[in-house]
């Protein structure tokens, strides 16, 4: 855990979150400024600043965390999703704890 890292203290419980999923090594929750009829986050819950942080040693947890993304978007009701990882602030990453995102709910536009 990361003292100053709001997904630390979401993962803690000591902020509330709209979860939709957690196990021992896993949470999931709604974005709360959300970018799409549905958008959630899927994070680790170990503290990773973000993908380019990551080594071989968590190739299992991230593929945990990709194959999440289907089977959480179909209890979502989604038929079709987009997930992003952003990594870095040239990247567009304002939170460093590694999450992906997803979202889905509407016909998204073409990339
Ligand atoms: P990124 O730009 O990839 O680091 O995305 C971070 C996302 O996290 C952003 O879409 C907003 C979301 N977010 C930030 N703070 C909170 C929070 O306290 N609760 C929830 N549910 N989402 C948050």
């Amino acid at each position: 855990m990361s003292a100053d890292c709001i997904f630390c203290k979401i993962i803690a419980g000591n902020i509330p979150s709209s979860k939709i999923y957690e196990d021992d090594e896993v949470i999931a929750f709604h974005d709360v400024h959300p970018k799409a009829k549905v958008h959630f986050l899927i994070v680790p819950k170990v503290h990773i600043e973000s993908l380019a942080s990551c080594g071989a040693r968590h190739q299992a947890l991230l593929g945990k965390v990709l194959l999440l993304a289907p089977s959480l978007a179909k209890e979502q009701g989604l038929a079709g999703f987009r997930t992003m990882i952003n990594t870095g602030r040239d990247g567009g990453q304002e939170v460093f704890h590694v999450h992906l995102h997803v979202f889905g709910g509407d016909q998204l536009p073409k990339t």
